[in-house]
């Protein structure tokens, strides 16, 4: 298997559900449920699994999404019937448009991301687990009564809810191009989450339309939420080198003020050059360089899914990230393995495809260096407003 061992001392947990996998949004929706096939397979044929505990996650009970969700919004959920996407009448809790369609299943899809998800906080609670790892997980634009952008059920909200039992305090950082508004949103009146994202932002241009840099938690008066929410907006084209030194600058800082017992990480791969829906020109190493920062940081770590909608790219990502988690990233063979199942998509450019190398049209940067440093001073200025 590649040599890949087991880490010593070290636990990475896995939580699939492959039933999940099955579920389809409807012709041409950018949402494939399927891509996490594409990526356990390729994180299989590496051997990967040998080194983490993998577990079949089970579905979330009605009452654990209640945690967050109102009754009326799931009790929709889970009777909507299946019709095709409406564009013009948007139904009740934002459901049946093209971004949120009621497809077959629905229901069962939601309970069974958001269960994996509520296994993973478990497994970081009891120590059992040092990182674990939901890549069908990190549907972030969810509100507690409101469907929004391929979202139905928020499994980070859910997850943190569960973490909050045992940690004082979880760090929430969202890498997906689009803005974690439903996240930000959830936690904005607590001072025990801080949540970071960085994303595209150009006003109501781009999915969600919401995540400026200036707005960082309620204005009113001795409200504990206040200076918690931290924004990193952001303009086409930013690369590696630039989104590296801004993650890693901007993460040190919330973690040296605000000191979290632990750290959710949504690795949304839509972040990556040549994404269908993004705008930015990440590379596969720079985006998983995240990871391998929250690693080093030495807290209990979650790591979940999200958007990414060039499926191939999407695989490579989370596999690349996967071998992060579990430390043998330096020792895998750069070329994806000859017996993977599924191996013609990842063929799109050379007979030998390497998981690190994604196609995919630079676009043009449009992020200054000047308006970069204007952004990290910013956030230094907000994080000494924030009390802990
Ligand atoms: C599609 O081709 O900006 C849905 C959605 C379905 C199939 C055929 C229908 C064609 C792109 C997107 C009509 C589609 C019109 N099909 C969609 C304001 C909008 C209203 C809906 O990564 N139309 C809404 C949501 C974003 C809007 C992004 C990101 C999720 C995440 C975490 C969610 N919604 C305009 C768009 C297609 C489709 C093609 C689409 N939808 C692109 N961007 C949006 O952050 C998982
Ligand atoms: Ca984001
Ligand atoms: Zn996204």
């Amino acid at each position: 298997n590649n040599g890949i061992v087991r880490p010593k001392g070290y636990n990475v947990s896995w939580h699939v559900n492959p039933e999940l996998e099955k579920h389809h949004f409807g012709h041409s929706h950018p949402m494939k449920p399927w891509r996490l096939t594409l990526a356990k397979s390729l994180i299989m044929s590496y051997g990967m699994h040998a080194a983490m505990d993998t577990y079949f996650s089970r579905r979330a009970t009605n009452e654990e999404m209640r945690d967050f969700h109102t009754e009326d919004y799931l009790d929709y959920l889970r009777t909507a019937i299946p019709a095709p996407p409406d564009d013009e009448v948007p139904g009740r809790f934002n459901l049946g448009g093209s971004d949120c369609p009621i497809f077959e299943g629905l229901f069962d899809y939601c309970s069974m991301y958001s269960g994996a998800s509520l296994d993973a906080a478990r497994k970081l609670c009891n120590h059992e687990s040092d990182i674990a790892v939901n890549w069908s997980g990190g549907l972030h634009h969810a509100k507690k009564s409101e469907a929004s952008g391929f979202c139905y059920a928020n499994d980070i909200v859910l997850a943190i809810l569960q973490m909050l039992r045992t940690f004082p305090r979880v760090l929430y950082i969202d890498i997906d191009v689009h803005h974690g508004d439903g996240v930000e949103e959830a936690f904005w009146s607590t001072d025990r989450v801080m949540t970071l994202s960085f994303h595209k932002y150009d006003g109501m241009n781009f999915f969600p339309g919401t995540g400026e840099l200036e707005r960082t938690g309620p204005e009113t008066e001795g409200n504990a939420g206040a200076h918690h929410a931290l924004n990193v907006p952001l303009m086409d084209g930013i690369n590696d080198q630039q989104y590296q030194s801004l993650f890693e600058t901007i993460v040190g800082k919330c973690v040296a003020k605000f000191r979290p017992e632990a750290i959710v990480l949504q690795c949304g791969a839509d972040s990556l050059a040549g994404d269908r829906l993004g705008r930015f020109n990440l590379q596969v190493q720079g985006h998983g360089q995240c990871v391998a920062f929250c690693k080093s940081l030495n807290i209990p770590l979650m790591l979940v899914g999200g958007g990414g909608y060039t499926p191939r790219n999407v695989a490579r990502a989370w596999a690349h990230e996967t071998s992060i988690a579990i430390g043998c990233e330096k020792t895998l063979n750069p070329i994806i393995p000859e017996h993977t199942p599924y191996r013609s998509h990842f063929r799109h450019d050379t007979i030998f495809p390497t998981l690190e190398q994604i196609l995919g049209e630079p676009r043009a940067n449009k992020n200054t260096k000047k308006r970069l440093d204007e952004i990290v001073c910013m956030i230094t200025e907000q994080l000494r407003f924030c009390e802990t």
